[in-house]
């Protein structure tokens, strides 16, 4: 025979009619002692009611916008159902009642007691150096969570670092001293903990907190996968860190969220007043996943420092309603650059400068050139040409020859320069590796075998890796200017079009001149318009003048 019992809400102090703002589970859901039932809100503090017992929930009595009071009947559960584990068989009583911080609580059980009774220990904030008055950004646990040594139980925020404060030992957390926007300094108060084992008998000192590396840094940090080669992780783009603390979510949310690497502050809350909830956490995940949501870093949705991509979903639509269509998957190639286009598109703030050289001269030499080289079954493009000038720009202009590493510009000393291929498959970019070091005929034969294995689809991957500047030429094809997407990790990239006679002005007459349009796209995080505008000029000036790429 089953036994059914009703799970009512514990002592929580003074408080009356609390709003409910969350509710954790539904008829037929099998749950474990201390699993949260529902989370509660008062002007002060957030709460989450946890079962004492385990079982099959039979009723739900609760929704969210209910208010409730001490006693308040939440759910009823059948203890008895079969499959269902029941961590404590002999506890039918009313809920145990683990309260809000900073209210003390009625300690749950410890899972596991050892041989010696359980102590209750305060845990104080340890030596932080001459820090006082610290920030509390993130509180950790809650009332009833089993942590074990070391577990971190809060996060502060000097001006300087984050540091997480450690639990000194093994125990169920019986109260919460603290909750985010307190300020703490040595010896505060931060929970009491109910300790498992013998050793627990004397509290002992909390160890000094430990920067916290992989824990929130005081300022976001300058958007990291600006410069990481490979496409951003779906879910686990940047996290917007002062948007994630200020997010309105329960600290369970809360470490659920993190859990799964999610920014809250991009997440719309369905809860009463836009509070984020779990299901909302657990949609806008599969929405990244099936690609619905983008996870670009950028700023949080509606929140007035700089609104993210809130955007429509992509839209469907039935193509074959309006004519025949043929669906075709698209190329590997496509799929990997397009992923790394879109992340450099949207993270890169690109501004384009447009200028033309002239190359009358240059190409005179050129095809001179070309007709003693053809005799040696040798081709020479203006391409080979444009990497010299690059080459010789980048040495006058080094910030162009950079990558942003967090707050760092790194600058390189080496001159890989990378162009974009169009191939059968899509487009690649191999690169020539110490440019500054070969020759125009060696730049000329090595382009054309890169180009050549680049159709082919033979290009190793370390013949894509390591460029710093990336030029796109489509002088061969058409065209009077476009707007290249920089190759991050590189700050900038070359657009090359198709050169045309044009009259030119020279002080006397208009003259046709043989002019090379060129458009230059730039990190503008890295780069001043000015910089840029003075590294096309110095450009153009070089492919109007060979000799100065002999100097
Ligand atoms: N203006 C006028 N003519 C040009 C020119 C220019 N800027 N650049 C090249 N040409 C000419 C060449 O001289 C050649 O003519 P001839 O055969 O009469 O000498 C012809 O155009 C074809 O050149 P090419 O394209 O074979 O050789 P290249 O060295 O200029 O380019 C490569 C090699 C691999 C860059 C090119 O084949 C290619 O793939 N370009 C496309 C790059 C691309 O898709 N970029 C867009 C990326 S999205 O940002």
């Amino acid at each position: 025979m089953s036994k059914q019992i009703e799970l009512k809400v514990p002592d929580i102090g003074d408080y009356k009619g609390v709003d409910v703002i969350e509710v954790f589970v539904k008829v037929g859901d099998v749950i474990q002692k201390d699993d949260s039932l529902i989370s509660l809100e008062t002007d002060k503090a957030t709460m989450e009611v946890p079962a004492n017992t385990g079982g099959v929930v039979t009723e739900v009595r609760i929704k969210i916008g209910d208010k409730v009071s001490e006693g308040s009947v939440l759910i009823v559960l059948d203890t008895d159902a079969a499959g269902t584990a029941v961590a404590s068989p002999a506890a039918p009583a009313p809920v145990a009642a683990p309260a809000p911080a900073p209210v003390s609580a009625p300690a749950p059980a410890p899972q596991s007691a050892g041989s010696a009774a359980p102590v209750s220990i305060e845990v104080k904030v340890p030596d932080i150096g001459d820090y006082q008055s610290v920030d509390v950004i993130e509180v950790l646990v809650k009332v009833g969570d089993q942590v074990g040594k070391d577990d971190s139980l809060l996060t502060l925020e000097t001006d300087k670092a984050t540091m997480e404060i450690p639990a000194p030992q093994a125990g169920v957390v019986q109260s919460v001293a603290l909750k985010v926007g307190d300020k703490v300094s040595e010896g505060s108060l931060v929970l009491t903990l109910l300790a498992s084992g013998a050793a627990s008998a004397a509290p002992t000192p909390a160890p000094a907190p430990q920067p916290a590396p992989a824990a929130p840094a005081p300022v976001p940090a300058a958007a990291p996968s600006a410069v990481a080669p490979a496409p951003a992780a779906a879910v686990a783009a940047a996290v917007d860190e002062s948007g994630f603390q200020t997010a309105h979510a329960s600290p369970s949310v809360r470490k659920f969220a993190r859990e799964l690497g999610a920014d809250l502050a991009r997440i719309k809350g369905s809860g009463p007043k836009g509070r984020v909830v779990q299901s909302d956490i657990q949609a806008y995940v599969k929405g990244v996943l099936s690609g619905a949501t983008q996870a670009v870093a950028s700023a949080p949705a509606g929140q007035g420092g700089g609104a993210g991509l809130d955007l429509l979903p992509w839209p469907k639509v039935d193509f074959a309603k309006f004519g025949p269509v043929e669906s075709k998957p698209l190329s590997r190639i496509k799929k990997l650059s397009g992923a790394n286009l879109h992340r450099n598109w949207v993270m890169i703030p690109h501004v384009t400068q447009f200028d033309e050289a002239d190359i009358t001269e240059m190409e005179a030499f050129r095809k001179q050139m070309g007709d003693e080289l053809k005799k040696q079954d040798l081709k020479i493009t203006p391409l080979a040409f444009i990497i010299k000038a690059v080459v010789a720009a980048l040495k006058k202009f080094p910030d162009f020859n950079a990558s942003l590493d967090g707050e760092n510009l790194v600058l390189k000393q080496y001159f890989h320069i990378g162009f974009a291929a169009d191939t059968p498959n899509g487009l690649v970019v191999p690169v020539i590796r110490d440019a500054d070091r070969k020759s125009l005929l060696e730049l000329a034969s090595e382009t054309g075998a890169l180009a050549a294995k680049a159709r082919d689809g033979k290009l190793l991957p370390a013949e894509m890796q390591g460029g710093c500047f990336s030029i796109s030429s489509l002088g061969g094809v058409g065209g009077t200017a476009f707007t290249p997407i920089v190759n991050a990790p590189e700050v900038a990239i070359l657009g090359v079009s198709k050169s045309s006679i044009k009259p030119v002005w020279n002080g006397s007459e208009f003259a046709p001149r043989l002019m090379l349009p060129l458009s230059l796209s730039y990190d503008h995080r890295v780069i001043d318009g000015a910089s840029a505008a003075r590294f096309t000029s110095y450009l153009s000036q070089v492919l109007g003048d060979i000799r100065r790429l002999m100097l």
